[in-house]
């Protein structure tokens, strides 16, 4: 499975397009019969040198706009991803400016060749050729910052897991700590990073599952803290982006033992946030890290929480349950048909 900017290849910086296109003129060659006057032959190899330079500037920017999947047919998680991280609006002012350079470049170049042509001596036709050069390099050189934008988010966005929108999706939702990477380790051949301190996962990560015969997506996701999603940080949002886009079920997982620091109360009121910013989606919830929870923390987290299904997610105990209801809540979901890019 592909996710859309994987394949993006990795971006030159202006200097580099500039060092690129002057060295790649310098050394080509063309092949041109002795008896042919001083002055076509200076035409041909200036001509070509020209051409050279437009593939190595203006090609290389059309080719690199291109790489970058159409952001109106990217699935909303991506585009959502994309929107926090770069800013929708700026790539695509980006990419607009840079297929103008390429056009610019092109033109010139065009102009160029036909003033190559028109040439009275050799040294006029490479002086044409340098004027050209020079041009086409300022025009590089003045795409700098969008060619740094374009950079920045294909690092941001290149390793974004796959998401399948066509799979059922149930998303891995609770404070930092309660356990959702250790569930997700437990469960799929994904392998989160799981850590005696809260805040471990830092990124999605997205693990398949048979659960039966059935394939379910299960996605784990930074933990997230009850506050505003204007208040988040970009880390943060990625698990509401998560939530809102691909989500078919959420399974919020609580720290009965409280050990992660997080009180029973507020992790309660962690999922009346969750379950009021997403009103139509189902949560399930889960009461983890029994197996160190007091004997009251056990009746008050099942008295406010209202579950009373236990688990020790770091033993495996309570994953068949988990696995069982998750599958039942899912029912004969079918996924949503997504026929845009990047799956
Ligand atoms: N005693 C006990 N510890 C557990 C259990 N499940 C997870 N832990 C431990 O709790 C700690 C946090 O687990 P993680 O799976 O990293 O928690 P997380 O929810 O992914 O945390 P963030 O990525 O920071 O949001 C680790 O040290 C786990 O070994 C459990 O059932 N019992
Ligand atoms: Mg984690």
């Amino acid at each position: 499975m592909k996710q859309p900017f994987e394949t993006m290849p990795t971006v030159l910086t202006a200097e580099e397009i500039v060092g690129k296109m002057i060295r790649e003129s310098e050394k080509t060659e063309v092949a041109l019969p002795q008896r042919l006057p001083a002055i076509t032959k200076a035409k041909r190899r200036e001509a070509s040198r020209v051409k050279v330079c437009e593939r190595a500037s203006a090609g290389y920017l059309e080719t690199l706009v291109h790489s970058v999947p159409t952001i109106e047919r990217l699935h909303p998680f991506y585009r959502e991803i994309l929107e926090i991280q770069s800013g929708v609006a700026e790539i695509k002012s980006a990419l607009g400016r840079l297929s103008r350079a390429a056009r610019i470049i092109r033109e010139v170049a065009r102009e160029s060749g036909r003033k190559i042509r028109f040439a009275k001596t050799p040294q006029e036709a490479g002086k044409v050729r340098r004027a050209f050069i020079g041009r086409a390099a300022s025009i590089v050189r003045g795409a700098r910052e969008d060619l740094e934008l374009i950079a920045e988010m294909r690092e941001k966005m290149k390793d974004l897991p796959a998401a399948d929108p066509s799979v059922p999706t149930v998303v891995l939702a609770g404070y930092p700590g309660v356990g959702k990477s250790t569930i997700l380790r437990a469960i799929s051949k994904a392998k989160p990073e799981v850590r005696p301190y809260p805040f471990t996962t830092k990124e999605l990560m997205i693990g398949h599952v048979l659960i039966g015969r059935r394939l379910v997506q299960v996605v784990d996701t930074p933990g997230v803290l009850d506050r505003l999603v204007v208040e988040m940080n970009p880390t943060e949002r990625l698990s509401i982006i998560a939530l809102g886009s691909l989500a078919n079920l959420i399974a919020f997982i609580v720290d009965a033992s409280e050990a992660n620091g997080f009180s029973l109360e507020s992790q309660r009121s962690l999922r009346d946030v969750i379950s009021s910013a997403f009103p139509g989606k189902k949560i399930l919830t889960f009461l983890n890290k029994s197996d160190i929870a007091s004997q009251d923390q056990l009746s008050r987290a099942v008295a406010l929480l209202g579950e009373s299904e236990l688990m020790v997610a770091a033993k495996g105990e309570g994953l068949d349950e988990f696995k069982k209801r998750v599958i039942g809540a899912l029912g004969t979901f079918e996924g949503p048909e997504w026929r845009g890019e990047g799956f």
